[in-house]
């Protein structure tokens, strides 16, 4: 096990800079950000950081130059630097599952040597990224046919949680560049809803399917693959209609080839990609059915221009260490439960729920990684909406609430639908919310503008609430990389800094594990088992009488 690992960890809260930290935040809380702008007129420019065409400004944060300082420093004593070399090596810093966390191999160049127990992981990537994309030329072109000699022209993914969150949103944000003539659909939910939707105007000669799930054994995935299959069988009629019409993304091969996939049809991973750190390896499957190999490709080279960023880049211009030590900042010092991710660019309306996943399935921890009990807080809430539509509701929340929530506002200089004034007016609005959340309005302002006085304090803007402005080019594929590969980085850092294991999920096993039990009372004629409480007991038994 690494020394960077469990052993020799101070606990977080008796590290120096922590300390440090606790006592100027104390000072920190009754600064305001108009002061901090006013000392300074070169603040705006000075606490930026730009790399690889995205421009971090993070002046708009209650922050001196002390409190960056003492942030720095507290990088530097939690070991940060060592575990980026350790992830980025192959470490099996996953200690909970005892596995490497090589989701960066995925986007490493052919000629790179990432070893995993010995053997060199690069060439397998590039091997499966080969089969993809000759694979998504041949669906795109139309040579590769359904089973009655049909063009497929519509691409269902089915999978859940990191198989699903990812090629969602990158389908979402790269629509711009995707194939036109075909649809693509993603259904996850054991709802039969979201299967009965996802199919009811296609027709299955024309339809394939992707089972992308890693382990293959996951309820909601093959549940959804079953009925797919009754589905297409129930008009194909002949079990070798299976082949033209299903593919696996998945690493269990065993359990592909029992559904009835040929491995010829697989697309592997490997068990050192975490879930949600997929949607660049096989799993991203419909993303590059969708936009095809090149933009595919195009993805992966902006995710790994990040990772040399944050490999090689001193913290204090590091994107995603600064991102991180910021998240820290107010979780731990301001009692912030939630970052809001506001990306002012409609194709990103599903960046925010990918981002929730791989922020909080990552950092909702409370143990650290030796198994003690932390004695702060660790991962935030993140959640958001595309600006503007979130301004015209939670916004006020935001504004004039009681709760400090630090924001992303993430902008483009150029939109892939230049129409009218439409891009200059949001843009507008990216810089207006920037600047009302830092400095408000004060009381005489706002009487200032002829108020009468008892309607003043509800017109008064507290101002002080923080905000990045992430402001990039354009949304290419490339840029879509980079802005993952910044927040899984982030993510990162701020897992190092709480010493928790960022790349487990044991949260999600437990309802699993009861979900299975309960499924064979409802389906069960005799009474639901007496071991569950009172109130589920109920709650079960109600629902069988009403189902009938
Ligand atoms: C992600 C999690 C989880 C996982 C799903 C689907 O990090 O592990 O969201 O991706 O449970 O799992 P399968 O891909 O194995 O079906």
């Amino acid at each position: 096990m690494s020394a960077t690992a469990t052993d020799l960890q101070t606990p977080l809260t008796q590290l120096p800079a922590w300390k440090a930290l606790q006592a100027h935040a104390e000072t920190m809380r009754a600064r305001h950000l108009r002061e901090l702008f006013k000392s300074d007129p070169e603040r705006g420019k000075r606490l930026t950081a730009e790399a690889e065409g995205v421009y971090l400004d993070y002046s708009k944060h209650r922050v001196t130059d002390e409190t960056l300082r003492l942030l720095l420093e507290l990088a530097e004593q939690s070991g940060l630097r060592a575990r980026i070399d350790a992830m980025f090596s192959g470490e099996k810093i996953n200690i909970t599952e005892k596995r490497a966390v090589l989701h960066t191999a995925l986007r490493a160049p052919k000629d790179a040597v990432i070893k995993v127990d010995g053997e060199n992981v690069v060439p397998g990537v590039h091997e499966v990224l080969d089969r993809m994309a000759d694979f998504s030329d041949r669906v795109r072109s139309g040579s590769w046919k359904g089973f009655t000699g049909r063009r497929i022209v519509n691409v269902i993914n089915i999978g859940i949680g990191g198989s699903d969150l990812g090629p969602v949103m990158a389908y979402e944000a790269l629509r711009h560049y995707s194939q036109r003539d075909m649809t693509f659909r993603f259904v996850s939910n054991v709802d039969g809803t979201d299967f009965a939707e996802a199919t009811h105007d296609l027709d299955p000669e024309e339809t394939l399917f992707i089972i992308s799930s890693k382990t293959f054994t996951t309820l909601e995935t093959m549940t959804n693959a079953q009925t797919a299959r009754e589905w297409a069988l129930k008009k194909l009629k002949d079990e070798k209609a299976v082949a033209k019409h299903f593919v696996a993304v998945s690493t269990n091969a065993k359990e592909v080839t029992k559904f009835g996939i040929d491995t010829a049809n697989m697309f592997g991973f490997w068990d050192w990609v975490g879930g949600r750190y997929s949607m660049d390896s096989a799993i991203g499957l419909s993303t590059m059915l969708a936009v095809g190999p090149e933009n595919f490709r195009a993805m992966l080279r902006g995710f790994r221009a990040i990772d040399e960023h944050f490999r090689k880049t001193p913290f204090e211009k590091n994107l995603p260490v600064l991102m991180g030590l910021l998240t820290v900042w107010y979780t731990d010092f301001f009692n912030a439960a939630t970052v809001a991710v506001l990306p002012y660019e409609q194709y990103l309306k599903r960046f925010p729920a990918y981002l929730q996943q791989l922020t909080m399935e990552s950092n909702g921890k409370h143990v650290t990684l030796s198994g003690e009990r932390v004695n702060y807080e660790t991962g935030p809430i993140f959640w958001g909406e595309p600006g503007t539509n979130g301004q015209h509701s939670f916004y006020q929340l935001i504004h004039q609430g009681t709760r400090l929530i630090p924001c992303d506002l993430i902008g483009f200089a150029r939109t892939l639908n230049p129409l009218g004034n439409h891009h200059d007016l949001l843009m507008a609005n990216v810089f207006a919310q920037g600047e009302a959340l830092a400095f408000g309005k004060t009381p005489e302002e706002v009487k200032a503008e002829g108020t009468p006085d008892w309607l003043v304090p509800h017109r008064v803007f507290e101002g002080n609430r923080p905000t990045s402005t992430f402001l990039l080019e354009e949304l290419t594929p490339e840029a879509l990389g980079k802005l993952v590969a910044l927040y899984e980085h982030s993510v990162f850092t701020q897992g190092t800094i709480w010493q928790i294991d960022s790349f487990d999920q044991w949260g999600v096993e437990l309802g699993k594990v009861l979900a299975k039990k309960i499924v064979g009372e409802l389906e069960g004629a005799g009474p639901a088992a007496g071991s569950h409480d009172s109130s589920t007991t109920t709650l079960i038994e109600r629902y069988r009488r009403q189902r009938g």
